[in-house]
């Protein structure tokens, strides 16, 4: 802008609602280290054997993600059987049962695993105590992959509990042999009350060696408790059918927050939420590219909002290594490289 012209858009005296206007911005946010190693797994698989490489339903579930893997030459299928036999196929990061690898095997299809590590730990636990007898309670959610894929690990032990309310329905075969596992996104909160209903019925019930619920679930529901007392209004971002995503819009209103809205990006915001709002918190789900995050602060900087301050509840450093298999495949093609 030139000289002694004036910006209308920005006007020099801010009226006392703009300059009591914030947006806060939840830290930790966003890809955790389990979306982060599933979604480069895809990336890398696509380098190396070149397009098309299938992908078990949605690698991690953004549907952001999706399409931009999508356009780089990875299609994803909802079963084996849309896979060619001899293909490549990348097992999503929610994990898969024992069946899918076996169907895999006959199929001779080519794996690569990008089943997050937390989430094999909790497929182990199930092992070890289907071994041990005892009858294990899943909390989860029905439908879920991750569910499907933990369950499908030991079926005849296995049931699932919703919620507390399912638990005046759950039968046992010893009530002193019960022990408890869960989905890794879900509330802390909500699945702490679930436990402590399951022990009121079954005071002997086992907790399993560690949490299940994984750090980048908890660190992300602290992050955005933070944040929501004084929140006008929360924004997060998150695919419609990521577990934790949609469980950080809960926990928001649950801790305090006037309104909290889960979009897929700034596109989906309606200008009808900002009537009267002062402070924005803004977070992202574990699956969520952070260039989402910057497109709704952008959107609402254009609004007049200022720029974000990032409150910082927990630093995460947790990286995992790609899946073995894939390495090995890498290592090959770098020694034949090196050797032609
Ligand atoms: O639905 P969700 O929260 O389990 O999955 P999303 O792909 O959104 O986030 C990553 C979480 C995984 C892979 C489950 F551990
Ligand atoms: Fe792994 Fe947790 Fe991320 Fe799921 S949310 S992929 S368990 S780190």
């Amino acid at each position: 802008m030139s000289g002694d012209q004036v910006d209308l858009a920005m006007p020099a005296v801010l009226s006392p609602e703009e300059a009591e206007q914030a947006v806060l911005l939840a830290a930790p946010r966003g890809y955790c280290a389990g979306v982060d190693r599933a979604v480069i797994t895809v990336e890398k698989a696509l380098d190396l054997y070149g397009a098309p490489v299938y992908v078990r339903k949605q690698i991690v579930h953004n549907k952001h993600v999706v399409a931009n893997l999508e356009s780089r030459g990875a299609i994803f299928v909802e079963e084996l059987d849309e896979v060619p036999t001899g293909q490549t196929v990348v097992f999503s990061a929610h994990g898969v049962s024992p069946a899918v690898h076996a169907e895999a095997a006959e199929r001779d299809l080519k794996t690569i695993d990008a089943t997050c590590p937390l989430v094999t730990k909790v497929h182990h636990e199930a092992k070890r105590f289907a071994a041990e007898d005892y009858d294990i309670l899943l909390i989860g959610h029905e439908g879920h992959e991750e569910v499907e894929g933990t369950a499908g690990e030991a079926p005849e032990h296995i049931q699932l509990v919703q919620g507390p309310e399912d638990v005046a329905g759950i039968v046992v075969r010893d009530p002193n042999r019960v022990a408890w596992l869960s989905q890794t996104t879900l509330s802390v909160d909500e699945t702490m009350a679930t436990v402590a209903a399951i022990r009121e019925r079954f005071p002997a019930l086992l907790d399993p060696p560690s949490d299940d619920i994984c750090y980048a679930t908890q660190n992300r529901q602290m992050a955005i408790k933070e944040i929501s007392p004084e929140a006008d209004l929360v924004i997060v971002v998150g695919s419609a059918n990521s577990s934790n995503s949609v469980r950080l819009a809960e926990v928001a209103l649950e801790a305090g927050a006037k309104a909290a809205y889960r979009v897929d990006d700034a596109g989906e915001i309606e200008e009808a939420w900002l009537d009267g709002v002062q402070t924005v918190s803004v977070t992202s789900g574990a699956s969520v590219p952070e260039d989402l995050v910057q497109g709704v602060l952008g959107f609402l900087a254009e609004r007049g909002y200022p720029d974000a301050r990032a409150v910082h509840s927990a630093e995460e450093s947790l990286i995992f290594a790609l899946p073995p298999e894939l390495r090995r495949d890498i290592r090959a093609a770098e020694k034949a490289a090196a050797g032609s």
